[in-house]
């Protein structure tokens, strides 16, 4: 996967799916395709704002993240909306037993998710079972979090969590921005897996030097949604990475 990025599938075409409540189930989902090297979190809970900054990020972000502060302030909706002609990666940050894993996850790429996020510490046949409902779309699991609570406890499994992503068959893993050293780790243990890395910028995480220690892409929220010009915001990143 890694190193051959730019070399995949263009995504489905979604054009069919506008005003729709849900995606068909025929629409195939296709692989994020990383040419910018960031992912935005629209955490704005202001639903216009939202869509205001996506808009403006179309063309310099190669998703969309949605969490749960913008899918409670908007409605699960918003999902389909960004889906229409974003990839959208929904960070749920699921952590259940396998049923209801899989009933978030089918609820999830029902409404035109083409990733999602989940957490490791519920256990191998929770993460397998949001790979297995997730079918086309991709499952990314969270390894060690980037704010410093993150070493309490998920920093002292995060290569378990890692090596538990790569065997349930997810997509890659998230590993934090703010620690590059761990995200150069994390990378030993995943191979070829993606690895997307929050905490850059409002959590003082570096884009470079999270891409220099091998990070596929950076996620980036409030630098982004709070920025007053959003594309300008995204570009000046891009760029600090290009120079990485
Ligand atoms: O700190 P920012 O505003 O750039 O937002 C980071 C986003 O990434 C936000 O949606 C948060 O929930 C998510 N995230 C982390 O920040 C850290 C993690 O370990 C996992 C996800």
């Amino acid at each position: 996967m890694r190193g051959t990025l730019l070399k995949r599938a263009e995504p489905a075409s979604r054009e069919g799916v506008k005003g729709a409540t849900f995606m068909t189930e025929t629409l195939r989902r296709g692989a994020m395709r990383l040419r910018h090297r960031i992912v935005a979190a629209i955490d704005a809970t202001d639903a216009d704002r939202a869509r205001s900054v996506a808009k403006a990020l179309a063309g310099h972000v190669d998703a969309l993240k949605v969490n749960w502060p913008l899918v409670l302030a908007a409605g699960p909706g918003i999902v389909t909306e960004f889906a229409t002609s974003a990839y959208v990666l929904c960070d749920f940050k699921i952590a259940d037993i396998p049923n209801t894993n899989r009933l978030i996850v089918e609820q999830a790429v029902a409404r035109g998710a083409s990733g999602v996020i989940c957490h490791a510490f519920a256990g191998e046949d929770s993460v397998r079972a949001c790979v297995e409902a997730a079918k086309a779309a991709e499952v990314f699991v969270v390894t060690e979090m980037s704010h410093p609570g993150g070493q309490e406890f998920t920093a002292k499994h995060a290569e378990e969590f890692a090596r538990l992503a790569v065997r349930a068959g997810a997509a890659g893993i998230i590993a934090p921005a703010t620690r590059p050293e761990r995200v150069r780790i994390l990378r030993g243990v995943v191979g070829d897996r993606l690895i997307l890395s929050p905490g850059v910028g409002a959590q003082g995480g570096n884009p470079a030097d999270a891409i220099r220690a091998g990070a596929d892409a950076v996620i980036v929220g409030r630098a982004l949604y709070e920025a007053e010009d959003p594309a300008k915001a995204a570009a000046a990143i891009a760029r600090e990475i290009e120079t990485r």
